[in-house]
């Protein structure tokens, strides 16, 4: 390897075989509690939260570890009203027309329509951007590389943190969703990447059978 600055992994925790065993079981069993959820409950969450699964998610790997994301965590009623309004103004001409047969025809059996009342009723959104400039420092302009991968990892942390802290998530992806970049006083290097909707399950909450059915093993994993 090359010569470079680096300090002894000492946080690595080796556990006994049976021990990773169960923990993979453990986690397998937990993450499959995961739903998306479209009905939220109006209660607090603790901002504090948020800050510790933003954390979480910046722990990702990244290109050349530049990190090329940005957290907008919207608690603002105001803010959440326009964010609302515009992604209704949206999803309306996509479901009136704009996604075409084929694609309405595979949203049908989750049930969405245009109609986005979480997005004032849930306690949080998260409005995850993604930057084609930066660097190590925020304040760095260089080129970040694999911007799409190194996102959407941290997005997957994020929404892991906020399940596992005891949260419920919804990842909505308005289209188009460059409305965000305005609503969050976003810089013209930041592009929207997912709007991530947290906070309790409304006492109604459902999840459609469609979005619980997931393929096998062996449908997905081939081991060589
Ligand atoms: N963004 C729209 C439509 C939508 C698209 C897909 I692909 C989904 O898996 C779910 C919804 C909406 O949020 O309604």
């Amino acid at each position: 390897m090359q010569q470079h600055d680096s300090s002894p992994l000492s946080d690595y925790i080796e556990y006994p075989v049976d021990e990773m065993l169960s923990r993979s079981q453990a986690f397998y069993l937990d993450i499959k509690r995961r739903h998306t959820i479209r009905s939220f409950s109006d209660r607090e969450v603790p901002k504090e939260i948020i800050e510790n699964c933003i954390k979480a998610a910046a722990t990702a790997p990244s290109g050349a570890n530049h990190q090329p994301w940005h957290f907008v965590a919207v608690h603002s009623s105001e803010i959440k009203k326009q964010i609302r309004e515009q992604a209704e103004f949206h999803e309306r001409g996509f479901y009136e027309g704009r996604a075409g047969e084929e694609w309405l025809g595979a949203l049908k059996a989750l049930g969405t329509d245009a109609d986005k009342p979480y997005l004032e009723h849930a306690p949080w959104l998260i409005a995850i951007f993604s930057q084609k400039k930066g660097g190590v420092n925020s304040e760095d302009s260089n080129t970040n590389y694999y911007v799409h991968e190194s996102v959407g990892i941290a997005t997957g942390f994020l929404i892991n943190a906020l399940h596992t802290s005891g949260l419920v998530t919804l990842t909505h992806t308005p289209k188009p969703m460059s409305f965000l970049s305005k609503v969050c006083n976003r810089p013209e290097n930041d592009r929207a990447y997912m709007l991530l909707i947290a906070g309790y399950p409304s006492e109604d909450a459902t999840v459609p059978h469609h979005a619980q059915v997931k393929k096998s093993l062996e449908d997905i994993a081939t081991f060589l």
